[in-house]
Protein backbone atom coordinates (compact mmCIF):
# COMPACT_ATOMS: atom_id res chain seq x y z
CA UNK A 1 0.00 0.00 0.00
CA UNK A 2 0.95 3.89 -0.63
CA UNK A 3 0.81 6.04 2.39
CA UNK A 4 1.67 9.44 1.99
CA UNK A 5 5.49 10.34 4.07
CA UNK A 6 3.88 13.68 5.54
CA UNK A 7 2.69 11.95 9.10
CA UNK A 8 -0.43 14.42 9.46
CA UNK A 9 -1.93 13.65 5.83
CA UNK A 10 -1.36 9.59 7.67
CA UNK A 11 -3.50 11.04 10.22
CA UNK A 12 -6.33 12.40 8.41
CA UNK A 13 -6.49 9.45 6.29
CA UNK A 14 -6.47 6.96 8.86
CA UNK A 15 -8.77 8.71 10.83
CA UNK A 16 -11.61 9.09 8.13
CA UNK A 17 -11.03 5.47 7.42
CA UNK A 18 -11.70 4.82 11.00
CA UNK A 19 -14.89 6.65 10.95
CA UNK A 20 -16.53 5.54 8.07
CA UNK A 21 -15.38 8.28 5.50
CA UNK A 22 -14.91 6.56 2.40
CA UNK A 23 -16.36 8.48 -0.21
CA UNK A 24 -13.73 10.87 -1.19
CA UNK A 25 -14.39 14.18 -3.64
CA UNK A 26 -10.87 15.31 -4.80
CA UNK A 27 -9.90 18.37 -6.98
CA UNK A 28 -6.99 18.66 -8.60
CA UNK A 29 -3.97 20.85 -6.86
CA UNK A 30 0.04 19.93 -5.47
CA UNK A 31 -0.95 21.15 -1.99
CA UNK A 32 -3.16 18.31 -1.00
CA UNK A 33 -0.81 15.98 -3.01
CA UNK A 34 -0.35 14.31 0.42
CA UNK A 35 -4.35 13.75 0.84
CA UNK A 36 -4.82 12.98 -2.68
CA UNK A 37 -1.70 10.40 -2.75
CA UNK A 38 -3.15 8.68 0.29
CA UNK A 39 -6.77 8.69 -0.04
CA UNK A 40 -6.17 7.58 -4.08
CA UNK A 41 -4.01 4.69 -3.65
CA UNK A 42 -6.25 3.03 -0.86
CA UNK A 43 -8.96 0.93 -2.02
CA UNK A 44 -11.27 1.27 1.17
CA UNK A 45 -11.69 4.95 -0.26
CA UNK A 46 -13.95 5.53 -3.36
CA UNK A 47 -12.49 8.42 -4.65
CA UNK A 48 -14.47 11.03 -7.47
CA UNK A 49 -12.00 13.30 -9.40
CA UNK A 50 -13.68 16.73 -10.15
CA UNK A 51 -11.49 19.81 -11.34
CA UNK A 52 -13.81 22.46 -10.77
CA UNK A 53 -14.36 22.94 -6.51
CA UNK A 54 -17.61 24.62 -6.80
CA UNK A 55 -19.24 21.92 -8.58
CA UNK A 56 -17.26 19.21 -6.53
CA UNK A 57 -18.61 20.28 -3.51
CA UNK A 58 -22.14 20.69 -4.74
CA UNK A 59 -21.50 16.63 -6.15
CA UNK A 60 -20.29 15.86 -2.91
CA UNK A 61 -23.66 17.88 -1.15
CA UNK A 62 -25.83 15.50 -3.37
CA UNK A 63 -23.73 12.22 -2.26
CA UNK A 64 -24.38 12.97 1.27
CA UNK A 65 -27.71 14.32 0.71
CA UNK A 66 -28.89 10.63 -0.41
CA UNK A 67 -26.22 8.91 1.70
CA UNK A 68 -27.36 10.69 4.85
CA UNK A 69 -23.45 10.30 5.91
CA UNK A 70 -20.47 12.80 5.70
CA UNK A 71 -18.45 12.74 2.00
CA UNK A 72 -15.19 14.70 2.15
CA UNK A 73 -14.18 17.54 -0.01
CA UNK A 74 -10.75 17.75 -0.63
CA UNK A 75 -8.66 20.30 -2.35
CA UNK A 76 -5.83 22.29 -2.53
CA UNK A 77 -4.57 25.78 -1.25
CA UNK A 78 -6.10 29.37 -2.15
CA UNK A 79 -8.77 30.01 -3.91
CA UNK A 80 -9.84 26.62 -4.19
CA UNK A 81 -11.28 26.02 -0.85
CA UNK A 82 -13.18 29.78 -1.57
CA UNK A 83 -15.14 27.78 -4.53
CA UNK A 84 -16.36 25.05 -1.77
CA UNK A 85 -18.83 28.40 -0.26
CA UNK A 86 -21.57 27.99 -1.88
CA UNK A 87 -22.30 24.03 -0.95
CA UNK A 88 -20.90 24.98 2.27
CA UNK A 89 -23.66 26.97 3.38
CA UNK A 90 -26.43 25.51 1.66
CA UNK A 91 -25.07 22.17 3.72
CA UNK A 92 -25.37 24.58 6.83
CA UNK A 93 -28.67 25.15 6.28
CA UNK A 94 -30.07 22.04 4.40
CA UNK A 95 -28.32 19.82 7.66
CA UNK A 96 -26.08 17.96 5.37
CA UNK A 97 -23.16 16.39 6.68
CA UNK A 98 -19.82 17.45 4.55
CA UNK A 99 -16.19 17.57 5.55
CA UNK A 100 -13.83 19.86 4.39
CA UNK A 101 -10.34 19.27 4.01
CA UNK A 102 -8.10 21.77 2.43
CA UNK A 103 -4.39 21.40 2.32
CA UNK A 104 -2.71 24.92 3.25
CA UNK A 105 0.54 26.02 3.92
CA UNK A 106 2.56 26.75 7.07
CA UNK A 107 1.40 29.38 9.02
CA UNK A 108 4.81 31.73 8.71
CA UNK A 109 4.08 30.95 5.01
CA UNK A 110 1.09 32.94 4.97
CA UNK A 111 0.74 36.52 3.90
CA UNK A 112 5.00 36.69 2.90
CA UNK A 113 4.23 36.70 -1.22
CA UNK A 114 4.05 32.90 -1.35
CA UNK A 115 1.52 31.88 -4.49
CA UNK A 116 -1.67 30.20 -4.41
CA UNK A 117 -1.88 31.57 -0.33
CA UNK A 118 -4.46 33.25 1.44
CA UNK A 119 -6.40 33.28 5.02
CA UNK A 120 -7.41 29.37 5.14
CA UNK A 121 -8.32 29.39 8.63
CA UNK A 122 -11.90 29.65 9.87
CA UNK A 123 -12.98 30.76 6.07
CA UNK A 124 -16.28 29.55 6.31
CA UNK A 125 -16.78 30.90 9.90
CA UNK A 126 -20.50 31.93 9.67
CA UNK A 127 -21.46 28.98 8.33
CA UNK A 128 -19.49 25.60 9.59
CA UNK A 129 -20.49 23.56 12.69
CA UNK A 130 -16.51 23.13 13.42
CA UNK A 131 -13.17 24.40 12.45
CA UNK A 132 -10.29 22.48 12.96
CA UNK A 133 -7.48 24.39 12.11
CA UNK A 134 -4.75 21.68 12.53
CA UNK A 135 -0.70 22.22 13.06
CA UNK A 136 1.72 20.88 10.46
CA UNK A 137 2.95 18.12 13.02
CA UNK A 138 0.99 15.41 13.46
CA UNK A 139 -0.49 15.03 17.20
CA UNK A 140 -2.87 13.77 19.79
CA UNK A 141 -4.20 17.42 19.76
CA UNK A 142 -4.51 17.38 15.81
CA UNK A 143 -5.78 13.61 15.84
CA UNK A 144 -8.72 15.01 18.84
CA UNK A 145 -9.48 18.14 16.35
CA UNK A 146 -9.77 15.27 13.06
CA UNK A 147 -11.94 12.96 15.28
CA UNK A 148 -14.51 16.04 16.96
CA UNK A 149 -14.38 17.72 13.34
CA UNK A 150 -15.92 14.30 12.02
CA UNK A 151 -18.14 13.70 15.17
CA UNK A 152 -19.43 17.18 14.80
CA UNK A 153 -20.21 16.82 10.74
CA UNK A 154 -22.30 13.15 11.35
CA UNK A 155 -23.77 14.53 14.91
CA UNK A 156 -24.58 18.12 13.89
CA UNK A 157 -25.80 17.14 10.60
CA UNK A 158 -23.37 20.06 8.66
CA UNK A 159 -20.47 20.87 7.16
CA UNK A 160 -17.14 20.85 9.18
CA UNK A 161 -13.58 22.27 8.10
CA UNK A 162 -9.97 20.66 8.53
CA UNK A 163 -7.39 22.65 6.91
CA UNK A 164 -4.00 20.96 7.38
CA UNK A 165 -0.85 22.78 6.28
CA UNK A 166 1.50 20.28 4.27
CA UNK A 167 5.30 21.79 3.91
CA UNK A 168 7.21 20.50 1.00
CA UNK A 169 8.23 17.83 -0.32
CA UNK A 170 4.24 17.12 -0.97
CA UNK A 171 4.75 13.89 -3.09
CA UNK A 172 7.04 11.25 -1.29
CA UNK A 173 5.19 8.07 0.28
CA UNK A 174 5.87 5.12 1.99
CA UNK A 175 4.75 1.76 2.15
CA UNK A 176 3.33 1.43 5.92
CA UNK A 177 2.35 4.42 7.98
CA UNK A 178 4.86 5.57 10.31
CA UNK A 179 2.25 7.06 12.63
CA UNK A 180 -0.45 5.52 14.84
CA UNK A 181 -3.33 7.84 14.81
CA UNK A 182 -5.56 8.18 18.16
CA UNK A 183 -9.43 7.25 17.54
CA UNK A 184 -12.02 8.85 19.62
CA UNK A 185 -15.46 7.44 18.93
CA UNK A 186 -18.32 9.56 20.06
CA UNK A 187 -21.71 7.98 20.90
CA UNK A 188 -25.07 10.11 20.60
CA UNK A 189 -26.91 9.71 23.94
CA UNK A 190 -30.10 10.39 22.60
CA UNK A 191 -32.44 12.85 24.39
CA UNK A 192 -35.15 11.97 26.72
CA UNK A 193 -38.56 12.84 26.04
CA UNK A 194 -40.61 14.33 28.89
CA UNK A 195 -43.81 12.57 28.73
CA UNK A 196 -45.13 15.13 31.21
CA UNK A 197 -44.37 17.85 28.88
CA UNK A 198 -46.21 15.79 26.11
CA UNK A 199 -49.18 15.69 28.06
CA UNK A 200 -49.56 19.35 28.61
CA UNK A 201 -48.93 20.21 24.51
CA UNK A 202 -51.63 17.18 23.96
CA UNK A 203 -54.29 19.31 25.85
CA UNK A 204 -53.99 22.21 23.46
CA UNK A 205 -53.81 20.22 20.69
CA UNK A 206 -57.08 18.06 21.61
CA UNK A 207 -58.61 21.59 22.58
CA UNK A 208 -58.16 23.26 19.51
CA UNK A 209 -60.07 23.08 16.50
CA UNK A 210 -58.01 24.07 13.81
CA UNK A 211 -54.31 22.29 13.66
CA UNK A 212 -52.29 23.23 10.63
CA UNK A 213 -49.35 20.80 9.58
CA UNK A 214 -46.83 22.02 7.19
CA UNK A 215 -43.94 20.11 5.75
CA UNK A 216 -41.17 21.09 4.52
CA UNK A 217 -37.96 19.65 2.85
CA UNK A 218 -38.05 15.78 4.09
CA UNK A 219 -36.41 12.89 2.93
CA UNK A 220 -38.45 10.41 1.31
CA UNK A 221 -40.09 7.33 3.17
CA UNK A 222 -39.21 8.46 6.50
CA UNK A 223 -42.70 9.28 8.50
CA UNK A 224 -44.15 6.33 9.79
CA UNK A 225 -47.42 5.11 8.11
CA UNK A 226 -49.86 5.51 11.21
CA UNK A 227 -48.72 8.96 11.58
CA UNK A 228 -49.57 9.41 8.10
CA UNK A 229 -52.86 8.00 8.42
CA UNK A 230 -53.61 9.64 12.47
CA UNK A 231 -53.01 13.42 10.30
CA UNK A 232 -55.09 12.60 7.18
CA UNK A 233 -58.28 11.05 9.41
CA UNK A 234 -58.45 13.84 11.86
CA UNK A 235 -60.74 16.61 11.33
CA UNK A 236 -59.87 19.32 12.74
CA UNK A 237 -56.47 18.39 11.16
CA UNK A 238 -55.03 20.25 7.50
CA UNK A 239 -51.95 18.79 6.32
CA UNK A 240 -50.25 20.98 3.78
CA UNK A 241 -47.10 19.50 2.05
CA UNK A 242 -44.08 21.04 -0.29
CA UNK A 243 -43.13 19.40 -2.94
CA UNK A 244 -39.92 18.85 -1.41
CA UNK A 245 -41.66 17.11 1.84
CA UNK A 246 -41.89 14.00 -0.19
CA UNK A 247 -45.11 13.01 1.77
CA UNK A 248 -48.39 12.21 0.33
CA UNK A 249 -51.91 11.59 1.06
CA UNK A 250 -54.60 12.39 -1.19
CA UNK A 251 -56.05 14.66 2.08
CA UNK A 252 -53.16 16.54 2.26
CA UNK A 253 -52.88 19.83 0.42
CA UNK A 254 -49.67 19.50 -1.63
CA UNK A 255 -50.22 22.82 -4.23
CA UNK A 256 -50.28 25.26 -1.18
CA UNK A 257 -50.13 28.15 -3.33
CA UNK A 258 -52.92 27.38 -6.06
CA UNK A 259 -54.60 26.80 -2.41
CA UNK A 260 -54.20 30.20 -0.71
CA UNK A 261 -53.27 32.44 -3.90
CA UNK A 262 -56.66 33.82 -4.23
CA UNK A 263 -57.52 34.26 -0.53
CA UNK A 264 -59.06 37.29 0.91
CA UNK A 265 -58.35 38.71 4.14
CA UNK A 266 -61.69 37.13 5.47
CA UNK A 267 -60.72 33.37 4.01
CA UNK A 268 -56.92 33.72 5.74
CA UNK A 269 -58.27 34.64 9.06
CA UNK A 270 -60.98 31.69 8.67
CA UNK A 271 -57.79 29.32 8.14
CA UNK A 272 -55.51 30.47 10.63
CA UNK A 273 -55.07 27.57 12.78
CA UNK A 274 -54.86 27.69 16.58
CA UNK A 275 -51.99 25.01 16.48
CA UNK A 276 -49.18 25.59 13.51
CA UNK A 277 -47.61 21.77 13.97
CA UNK A 278 -44.14 21.89 11.44
CA UNK A 279 -41.78 19.62 10.40
CA UNK A 280 -39.25 19.15 8.02
CA UNK A 281 -36.78 22.02 6.24
CA UNK A 282 -37.22 25.06 4.09
CA UNK A 283 -40.44 25.95 2.96
CA UNK A 284 -40.45 26.87 -0.60
CA UNK A 285 -43.95 29.07 -0.51
CA UNK A 286 -43.61 32.92 0.01
CA UNK A 287 -47.72 32.79 0.35
CA UNK A 288 -48.03 30.49 3.23
CA UNK A 289 -44.99 32.30 5.01
CA UNK A 290 -47.02 35.91 4.46
CA UNK A 291 -50.35 34.44 5.82
CA UNK A 292 -48.65 32.85 8.87
CA UNK A 293 -46.70 35.86 9.81
CA UNK A 294 -49.81 38.23 9.69
CA UNK A 295 -52.49 35.64 10.99
CA UNK A 296 -50.12 33.92 13.26
CA UNK A 297 -51.26 31.10 15.48
CA UNK A 298 -51.59 30.52 19.23
CA UNK A 299 -48.95 28.07 19.02
CA UNK A 300 -46.45 27.43 16.68
CA UNK A 301 -44.49 24.04 17.54
CA UNK A 302 -41.59 22.77 15.47
CA UNK A 303 -40.07 19.07 15.60
CA UNK A 304 -36.77 18.87 14.96
CA UNK A 305 -33.64 16.95 16.10
CA UNK A 306 -31.62 20.12 15.94
CA UNK A 307 -32.90 23.37 15.05
CA UNK A 308 -36.38 25.71 15.30
CA UNK A 309 -36.22 28.91 13.29
CA UNK A 310 -38.72 31.06 14.14
CA UNK A 311 -40.13 31.37 10.93
CA UNK A 312 -43.39 32.77 11.29
CA UNK A 313 -42.73 34.90 14.62
CA UNK A 314 -44.76 32.72 16.22
CA UNK A 315 -42.34 29.83 17.64
CA UNK A 316 -43.45 28.63 21.03
CA UNK A 317 -41.83 25.48 21.24
CA UNK A 318 -39.12 23.36 19.75
CA UNK A 319 -39.82 19.70 20.34
CA UNK A 320 -36.12 17.95 19.91
CA UNK A 321 -36.93 14.85 18.70
CA UNK A 322 -37.42 12.92 14.86
CA UNK A 323 -40.54 13.45 13.54
CA UNK A 324 -41.51 9.72 14.27
CA UNK A 325 -40.25 9.83 17.69
CA UNK A 326 -42.17 12.99 17.98
CA UNK A 327 -45.70 11.17 17.12
CA UNK A 328 -44.65 8.09 18.83
CA UNK A 329 -45.11 10.02 22.62
CA UNK A 330 -47.95 12.09 21.33
CA UNK A 331 -50.43 10.08 19.75
CA UNK A 332 -51.51 8.10 22.57
CA UNK A 333 -52.46 11.29 23.96
CA UNK A 334 -54.33 12.91 21.31
CA UNK A 335 -58.10 12.42 20.68
CA UNK A 336 -59.86 13.36 17.62
CA UNK A 337 -61.47 16.56 17.61
CA UNK A 338 -65.05 17.46 16.11
CA UNK A 339 -64.56 20.60 13.54
CA UNK A 340 -64.89 21.09 9.52
CA UNK A 341 -61.42 22.54 9.42
CA UNK A 342 -60.37 19.28 6.94
CA UNK A 343 -63.83 19.32 5.54
CA UNK A 344 -63.50 22.67 4.04
CA UNK A 345 -60.04 22.20 3.00
CA UNK A 346 -60.82 18.88 1.05
CA UNK A 347 -63.76 20.87 -0.40
CA UNK A 348 -61.89 23.96 -1.73
CA UNK A 349 -59.22 21.43 -2.60
CA UNK A 350 -61.20 19.69 -5.28
CA UNK A 351 -63.13 22.81 -6.22
CA UNK A 352 -59.56 24.37 -7.32
CA UNK A 353 -58.41 21.10 -9.05
CA UNK A 354 -61.31 21.53 -11.45
CA UNK A 355 -60.38 24.84 -11.82
CA UNK A 356 -56.48 23.83 -12.47
CA UNK A 357 -57.49 21.20 -14.90
CA UNK A 358 -59.52 23.60 -17.12
CA UNK A 359 -56.93 26.06 -17.56
CA UNK A 360 -54.12 23.76 -18.03
CA UNK A 361 -56.54 22.71 -20.97
CA UNK A 362 -56.79 26.42 -22.38
CA UNK A 363 -53.74 27.59 -22.28
CA UNK A 364 -51.04 28.03 -25.21
CA UNK A 365 -47.56 26.47 -24.51
CA UNK A 366 -45.43 28.24 -22.11
CA UNK A 367 -43.42 27.40 -18.98
CA UNK A 368 -47.21 26.32 -17.35
CA UNK A 369 -48.14 24.21 -19.79
CA UNK A 370 -44.74 22.38 -20.11
CA UNK A 371 -44.80 21.80 -16.02
CA UNK A 372 -48.37 20.16 -16.82
CA UNK A 373 -47.07 18.03 -19.63
CA UNK A 374 -43.78 16.61 -18.49
CA UNK A 375 -44.67 16.07 -14.61
CA UNK A 376 -46.86 13.44 -15.20
CA UNK A 377 -44.63 11.58 -17.32
CA UNK A 378 -41.73 11.29 -14.82
CA UNK A 379 -40.84 7.52 -14.64
CA UNK A 380 -41.98 5.96 -11.16
CA UNK A 381 -39.00 4.99 -8.70
CA UNK A 382 -37.11 8.05 -10.52
CA UNK A 383 -35.33 11.43 -8.39
CA UNK A 384 -36.34 14.53 -9.44
CA UNK A 385 -33.93 17.16 -8.76
CA UNK A 386 -35.15 20.85 -9.17
CA UNK A 387 -33.01 23.93 -9.24
CA UNK A 388 -33.98 27.19 -7.97
CA UNK A 389 -36.28 29.95 -9.59
CA UNK A 390 -39.84 29.36 -11.27
CA UNK A 391 -38.53 25.45 -11.74
CA UNK A 392 -39.47 24.35 -7.95
CA UNK A 393 -42.33 27.21 -7.78
CA UNK A 394 -44.30 25.75 -10.84
CA UNK A 395 -43.24 21.95 -9.08
CA UNK A 396 -45.54 23.25 -6.60
CA UNK A 397 -48.72 23.78 -8.31
CA UNK A 398 -48.76 20.04 -9.84
CA UNK A 399 -48.97 16.41 -8.37
CA UNK A 400 -45.88 14.68 -8.77
CA UNK A 401 -46.46 10.60 -8.28
CA UNK A 402 -45.42 9.51 -4.77
CA UNK A 403 -43.07 7.30 -6.06
CA UNK A 404 -41.12 10.30 -7.46
CA UNK A 405 -38.72 11.38 -4.66
CA UNK A 406 -38.28 15.34 -5.06
CA UNK A 407 -35.20 17.11 -3.97
CA UNK A 408 -33.64 20.93 -4.43
CA UNK A 409 -31.01 22.69 -2.81
CA UNK A 410 -33.62 24.65 -0.88
CA UNK A 411 -31.19 25.87 2.15
CA UNK A 412 -29.43 28.78 0.08
CA UNK A 413 -32.04 28.59 -2.84
CA UNK A 414 -28.79 29.13 -4.69
CA UNK A 415 -29.02 28.71 -8.35
CA UNK A 416 -25.43 27.85 -8.53
CA UNK A 417 -24.78 23.96 -7.90
CA UNK A 418 -28.43 21.92 -8.83
CA UNK A 419 -27.07 20.36 -11.67
CA UNK A 420 -23.96 19.08 -9.64
CA UNK A 421 -26.13 18.21 -6.79
CA UNK A 422 -28.56 16.00 -8.87
CA UNK A 423 -25.07 14.68 -10.56
CA UNK A 424 -23.78 13.63 -7.13
CA UNK A 425 -27.35 12.43 -6.05
CA UNK A 426 -27.34 9.93 -8.89
CA UNK A 427 -24.22 8.18 -8.12
CA UNK A 428 -25.32 7.75 -4.74
CA UNK A 429 -28.89 6.99 -4.79
CA UNK A 430 -28.52 4.00 -7.85
CA UNK A 431 -31.44 6.08 -9.00
CA UNK A 432 -32.65 7.03 -12.56
CA UNK A 433 -32.27 11.06 -12.14
CA UNK A 434 -33.91 13.59 -13.64
CA UNK A 435 -33.12 17.04 -13.72
CA UNK A 436 -35.63 19.89 -14.03
CA UNK A 437 -33.95 23.22 -14.38
CA UNK A 438 -34.34 27.04 -15.99
CA UNK A 439 -31.60 28.03 -18.48
CA UNK A 440 -29.80 30.59 -16.51
CA UNK A 441 -29.65 27.67 -13.22
CA UNK A 442 -28.43 25.22 -16.39
CA UNK A 443 -25.79 27.34 -17.88
CA UNK A 444 -24.16 28.58 -14.49
CA UNK A 445 -23.34 25.06 -13.67
CA UNK A 446 -22.73 23.82 -16.85
CA UNK A 447 -19.39 22.45 -15.36
CA UNK A 448 -21.46 19.71 -13.39
CA UNK A 449 -21.42 17.79 -17.03
CA UNK A 450 -17.39 18.24 -16.76
CA UNK A 451 -17.79 14.95 -14.76
CA UNK A 452 -16.71 11.67 -15.43
CA UNK A 453 -19.25 9.77 -12.78
CA UNK A 454 -22.85 10.49 -14.36
CA UNK A 455 -24.91 7.41 -14.69
CA UNK A 456 -26.32 6.20 -18.34
CA UNK A 457 -29.37 7.40 -17.32
CA UNK A 458 -29.28 10.97 -15.87
CA UNK A 459 -31.53 13.18 -17.41
CA UNK A 460 -31.73 17.04 -17.93
CA UNK A 461 -35.64 18.52 -18.46
CA UNK A 462 -34.57 22.24 -19.64
CA UNK A 463 -37.09 24.89 -19.49
CA UNK A 464 -35.49 27.55 -21.80
CA UNK A 465 -37.48 31.22 -21.40
CA UNK A 466 -34.84 32.96 -22.44
CA UNK A 467 -33.81 34.18 -19.53
CA UNK A 468 -34.35 34.56 -15.53
CA UNK A 469 -38.21 34.04 -15.97
CA UNK A 470 -38.60 34.63 -12.37
CA UNK A 471 -37.90 38.19 -12.47
CA UNK A 472 -41.04 38.68 -14.81
CA UNK A 473 -43.11 37.34 -12.37
CA UNK A 474 -42.12 39.21 -9.71
CA UNK A 475 -43.59 42.59 -8.58
CA UNK A 476 -41.72 45.35 -9.69
CA UNK A 477 -41.35 43.54 -13.10
CA UNK A 478 -41.37 46.44 -16.12
CA UNK A 479 -40.28 45.69 -19.88
CA UNK A 480 -36.68 48.15 -19.73
CA UNK A 481 -33.81 47.21 -20.88
CA UNK A 482 -32.27 47.73 -17.65
CA UNK A 483 -34.73 44.76 -16.74
CA UNK A 484 -33.98 42.82 -19.84
CA UNK A 485 -30.31 43.00 -18.89
CA UNK A 486 -30.08 43.37 -15.49
CA UNK A 487 -32.28 41.42 -14.03
CA UNK A 488 -33.90 39.08 -16.68
CA UNK A 489 -30.38 38.53 -18.10
CA UNK A 490 -31.78 38.11 -21.89
CA UNK A 491 -29.63 35.48 -23.92
CA UNK A 492 -29.54 33.62 -27.01
CA UNK A 493 -28.08 30.73 -25.79
CA UNK A 494 -28.96 26.99 -26.01
CA UNK A 495 -27.82 23.74 -24.84
CA UNK A 496 -26.61 22.09 -27.94
CA UNK A 497 -22.88 22.62 -27.83
CA UNK A 498 -22.65 21.60 -24.49
CA UNK A 499 -24.55 18.68 -25.15
CA UNK A 500 -22.52 17.54 -27.67
CA UNK A 501 -19.28 18.70 -26.00
CA UNK A 502 -20.01 16.41 -23.06
CA UNK A 503 -21.73 13.49 -24.62
CA UNK A 504 -25.11 13.91 -24.24
CA UNK A 505 -27.98 13.32 -26.12
CA UNK A 506 -29.82 16.48 -27.70
CA UNK A 507 -33.59 17.11 -28.05
CA UNK A 508 -35.67 20.01 -28.34
CA UNK A 509 -39.83 20.94 -27.97
CA UNK A 510 -41.24 24.17 -29.06
CA UNK A 511 -45.11 23.44 -28.66
CA UNK A 512 -47.14 20.76 -27.22
CA UNK A 513 -46.88 17.83 -29.75
CA UNK A 514 -43.00 17.77 -29.89
CA UNK A 515 -42.76 18.08 -26.01
CA UNK A 516 -44.88 15.16 -25.90
CA UNK A 517 -43.26 13.25 -28.72
CA UNK A 518 -39.77 14.00 -27.34
CA UNK A 519 -40.33 12.91 -23.70
CA UNK A 520 -41.54 9.30 -24.79
CA UNK A 521 -38.06 9.42 -26.77
CA UNK A 522 -36.45 10.62 -23.61
CA UNK A 523 -37.69 8.71 -21.43
CA UNK A 524 -37.09 5.58 -23.38
CA UNK A 525 -35.43 2.81 -21.71
CA UNK A 526 -31.59 2.58 -23.05
CA UNK A 527 -31.75 6.27 -24.64
CA UNK A 528 -28.54 7.44 -22.64
CA UNK A 529 -27.42 10.83 -21.33
CA UNK A 530 -30.44 13.40 -22.77
CA UNK A 531 -30.94 17.18 -22.48
CA UNK A 532 -34.02 18.01 -22.96
CA UNK A 533 -34.50 21.35 -23.93
CA UNK A 534 -37.90 22.62 -23.60
CA UNK A 535 -38.42 26.92 -25.54
CA UNK A 536 -41.05 28.40 -23.98
CA UNK A 537 -42.20 32.64 -24.90
CA UNK A 538 -40.36 34.34 -22.52
CA UNK A 539 -42.93 36.91 -22.63
CA UNK A 540 -46.19 35.34 -22.19
CA UNK A 541 -44.95 33.23 -19.29
CA UNK A 542 -45.59 35.20 -16.83
CA UNK A 543 -48.74 36.79 -18.03
CA UNK A 544 -49.95 32.84 -18.00
CA UNK A 545 -48.80 32.13 -14.70
CA UNK A 546 -50.64 35.45 -13.00
CA UNK A 547 -53.99 35.16 -15.19
CA UNK A 548 -53.66 30.97 -13.59
CA UNK A 549 -54.28 32.40 -9.86
CA UNK A 550 -57.10 34.53 -10.90
CA UNK A 551 -58.49 31.83 -12.83
CA UNK A 552 -58.74 29.48 -9.57
CA UNK A 553 -61.56 31.56 -8.04
C1 LIG B 1 -26.05 31.92 -6.82
C2 LIG B 1 -27.28 32.71 -7.08
N1 LIG B 1 -27.19 33.87 -7.75
C3 LIG B 1 -28.31 34.59 -8.02
C4 LIG B 1 -29.52 34.15 -7.61
C5 LIG B 1 -30.76 35.00 -7.89
N2 LIG B 1 -31.64 34.34 -8.88
C6 LIG B 1 -32.72 33.66 -8.48
S1 LIG B 1 -33.55 33.03 -9.74
C7 LIG B 1 -32.47 33.62 -10.87
C8 LIG B 1 -32.70 33.38 -12.34
C9 LIG B 1 -32.93 31.96 -12.67
O1 LIG B 1 -33.28 31.79 -14.02
P1 LIG B 1 -33.57 30.39 -14.66
O2 LIG B 1 -32.72 29.36 -14.06
O3 LIG B 1 -33.49 30.55 -16.13
O4 LIG B 1 -35.03 30.04 -14.21
P2 LIG B 1 -36.42 30.73 -14.59
O5 LIG B 1 -36.67 31.76 -13.55
O6 LIG B 1 -36.35 31.30 -15.96
O7 LIG B 1 -37.38 29.63 -14.50
C10 LIG B 1 -31.46 34.33 -10.24
C11 LIG B 1 -30.35 34.99 -10.95
C12 LIG B 1 -29.58 32.93 -6.88
N3 LIG B 1 -30.72 32.41 -6.44
N4 LIG B 1 -28.44 32.22 -6.66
Amino acid sequence: MIYPKIPLAQSIIQICLAKGITNIVISPGSRNAPLTIGFANNPDFTCYSIADERSAAFFGLGMAQQLKKPVALVCTSGSALLNYYPAVAEAFYSQIPLIVISADRPQDKIDIGDGQTIRQQNVYANHILFNANLQADASQENDHLINEAIAVAKIGQGPVHINAPFEEPLYETVTTPTVQVDVQYTSIIPKTIDADHYAYYANIWNSAKKKLVLVGVNAPNTIDQAIIDYLAADPSVVVMTETTSNLHHPTFINNIDTIITPFTPEDFEAWRPDVLLTFGGMVVSKRVKAWLRKYRPAHHWHIDCLRAYDTYSALTRHFEAAPNEFFEHFLPLVKEVKSDYKAVALELKEYRKVKHDNYLVNIPFSDHKAFGILLPELPVNSQLQISNSSAIRYAQLFDIKPEVEVFCNRGTSGIDGSTSTAVGAAVASGKQTIVLTGDISFLYDSNALWNNYIPDDFKILLLNNAGGGIFRILPGHDETPVFNTFFETTHNLTAEHLAKMFGFGYLTAHDETTLKSQLTEFFKPGSGRQILEVFTPMRENDKILLQYFKELV
